[in-house]
């Protein structure tokens, strides 16, 4: 079992191996966690983007870090919330969970994910944080490689949150 930590900030601050980028479909950048990860990192990272020909909702691909603290970034893309009859859920925990995968191809052993798919693409924070708790507790219960996994929290909601379904659902996680 990894140790989980809740982190309050800007996670391009964080140095791990790797953190996650809430990414769109394109992988060329946006706004919210997305265009603070390509401010930080600087151009190089977009010029690595450009070559990835995207991907889908659900999936992951990983990139060098550049000007992060952070060696690798893995970039996934959410879902957005639809009203959840669009396999928002399923997608959603597939982020979680392709992003661990590709991480341990890298040999990354620490990782911090943002809320991925709570901000404009508006999947209520409750479930998704149910949903990526139970996902990276079950990956990681079978894959020791992984020893840490930080939850990079920005808002005042998800601090919430996260606060009382860690504590409640997994008191044997570190911190
Ligand atoms: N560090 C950690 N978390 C952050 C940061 C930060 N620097 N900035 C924002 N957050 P969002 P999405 C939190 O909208 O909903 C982009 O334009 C934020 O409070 O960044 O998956 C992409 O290009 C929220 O809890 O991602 C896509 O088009 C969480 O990050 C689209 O937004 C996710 O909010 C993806 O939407």
């Amino acid at each position: 079992m990894a140790i989980i930590e809740l982190y309050h900030g800007d996670i391009t601050h964080l140095e791990v191996d790797a953190i996650v980028n809430a990414a769109n479909a394109s992988l060329l950048g946006g706004g919210g966690v997305d265009g603070a990860i390509h401010r930080a990192a600087g151009s190089e990272l977009l010029k690595e983007c450009k070559l990835l020909n995207g991907c889908a909702t659900g999936e992951a691909k990983i990139t060098k870090g550049y000007n992060l603290p952070a060696k690798y970034v893995i970039h996934t893309v959410g879902p957005v919330w639809y009203g959840g009859k669009n396999r928002e859920e399923e997608l959603l925990a597939s982020c979680y969970k392709r992003s661990l995968e590709v991480a341990m191809t890298h040999d990354v052993s620490t990782i911090a994910f943002p809320n991925i798919s709570t901000g404009v693409y508006h999947f209520p924070k409750e479930r998704a944080a149910e949903i990526a708790v139970h996902t990276v507790k079950e990956f990681t219960d079978t894959h020791p490689e992984i020893q840490k996994v930080i939850f990079a929290l920005f808002d005042r909601e998800n601090t919430d949150i996260y606060s009382k379904l860690v504590s409640i659902d997994s008191p044997d996680f570190g911190s």
